[in-house]
């Protein structure tokens, strides 16, 4: 069969967003702050231009110096103790020059991480231990500081590598800083990070979620010369998701393996033979060997292919107030329509299959705040199903615990609570929405909840 080749696919290639016009204006010297602040994008970047009209979008990034600017922009932010107060003015300003200083550099950094990271991982990734595995982030900046000053920089973690299960962005307020700052860790060091994707990491989800519409309040209407810059920075970041992988095998000799996700299993129903029998990993790598899931968008027209894909970001364990209804008919799979209709409900015997046929003992997830927000993770399917959620304060309205995952080299898993509830309700103001009074907020805010 020929390979399905969907011509929309190319639109999402970085490089044909940048035409040489846009090359052209966008030099050093045409570079303006949004709200006239001091600021200096060169200040990451690793060498001066040999000449002034470089574009600026062909300079390089120095990850190390952008990842330390992030941190120190943290450290201020989040602990102000005379200055609790998340919407004062020492808090805008901080906003107003990260976001003039980061303007220019989000379309370098999301360039530069496809290029010297991201583009060379397969779809499905194998790690071994050590690891320590996070859920969803959700634009919780404040999570990912804790994360940062008590796992990514302590010295005890060295040896650890470092996996997110995706849903960085939407439903919170700094989704931008958060995927700033967990590329820039990718781009410092590509093997220490695992940034799998999320169903929220797909534009078609992020546009109605809340991502797009914070991008533009943001980055205003920021034009050099014709060159639309909020677009731009939206559709960066969009790229460089759809080069993020879909999953992650940890595997150790002598152990069954462990299969990290953002949703879960996909359904059979989709094999064009053998529906019965489980997804092999090899299979779903084969899906992709030529198409890196450019664009995973789930639609009446999408291939086979992209939706056995995409169901790793979507699918959720059947819920368990219908597991024992009598009308069930002993399906490996239910269609779900809660979340759109083209993606399933896993049953207990469908994780059963595919860890066998797999070698798989465990499946990590993400994906579902409900199974975790007592103790930041849930186990279900008999120990065979993890879900782990990992932002805080949700929505800026739930008081929930996180959690995340540890896993030795002996491939033992222990999930822990990573914050309790009192542990982060004092920032939990810092998750909402409303951080400005601006005409724009009312309509963010509906979108975010
Ligand atoms: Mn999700």
């Amino acid at each position: 069969m020929v390979e399905e080749h969907d011509p929309e696919d190319d639109k999402f290639d970085f490089d044909n967003l940048l035409t040489e016009q846009v090359r052209r204006e966008l030099t050093h010297d045409n570079l303006k702050p949004l709200s006239g602040t001091e600021f200096d994008p060169e200040q990451f970047l690793k060498s001066v231009p040999p000449n002034k009209n470089v574009s600026f979008l062909d300079r390089e990034i120095d990850a190390k110096k952008l990842y330390q600017y992030m941190v120190s922009y943290m450290k201020v932010y989040y602990d102000i103790s005379t200055e609790m107060d998340a919407f004062s003015k020492i808090r805008q300003t901080m906003d107003d020059q990260l976001w003039d200083t980061l303007c220019y550099i989000i379309p370098l950094l999301c360039r530069q991480v496809i290029h010297e990271a991201l583009r060379h991982e397969p779809i499905i990734v194998t790690s071994h231990p050590d690891l320590l595995i996070f859920g969803d982030i959700h634009g919780n900046f404040n999570d990912i500081y804790y994360i940062n000053r008590h796992y990514i920089s302590n010295s005890k973690y060295d040896h650890y590598r470092f996996v997110f299960l995706g849903d960085y962005v939407d439903r919170g307020p700094k989704s931008v800083e958060v995927v700033v700052f967990l590329f820039t860790c990718k781009l410092m060091d590509p093997h220490r990070f695992i940034l799998l994707r999320g169903n929220h990491e797909v534009q078609k989800v992020n546009k109605k979620y809340g991502f797009q519409a914070l991008v533009e309040y943001i980055f205003k209407d920021n034009y050099v010369k014709s060159l639309d810059i909020t677009k731009l920075i939206y559709q960066s970041f969009n790229c460089a998701f759809n080069f993020l992988p879909l999953a992650a095998i940890v595997k150790q000799d002598g152990h069954k393996s462990i299969w990290c996700c953002h949703g879960g299993v996909p359904s059979s129903y989709l094999k064009a033979t053998n529906k019965d029998k489980p997804w092999t990993i090899d299979e779903l790598n084969a899906l992709s060997s030529h198409l890196k899931p450019n664009s995973l968008v789930p639609s009446a027209h999408a291939s086979k292919k992209v939706l056995a894909l995409n169901e790793i970001l979507w699918n959720d364990p059947l819920p368990r107030r219908v597991r024992s209804k009598p009308k069930l008919q002993n399906k490996l799979f239910y269609r779900n329509m809660r979340r759109g209709g083209h993606c399933h409900w896993f049953t207990e015997p469908a994780v059963i299959a595919f860890c066998e046929v797999n070698n798989l003992r465990l499946i990590i997830r993400g994906h579902q705040y409900k199974y975790s927000k007592e103790h930041g993770y849930g186990i279900d399917c008999d120990g065979r199903l993890l879900t782990v959620f990992s932002s805080s304060n949700y929505c800026g309205i739930e008081n929930n615990v996180t959690g995340y995952v540890v896993v030795n080299g002996e491939m033992i898993v222990t999930p822990s609570v990573l914050r309790k509830n009192t542990e982060s309700e004092q920032y939990r103001k810092f998750n909402f929405f409303e951080i400005k009074v601006n005409p724009k907020t009312k309509q963010i805010t509906d979108v975010l909840l």
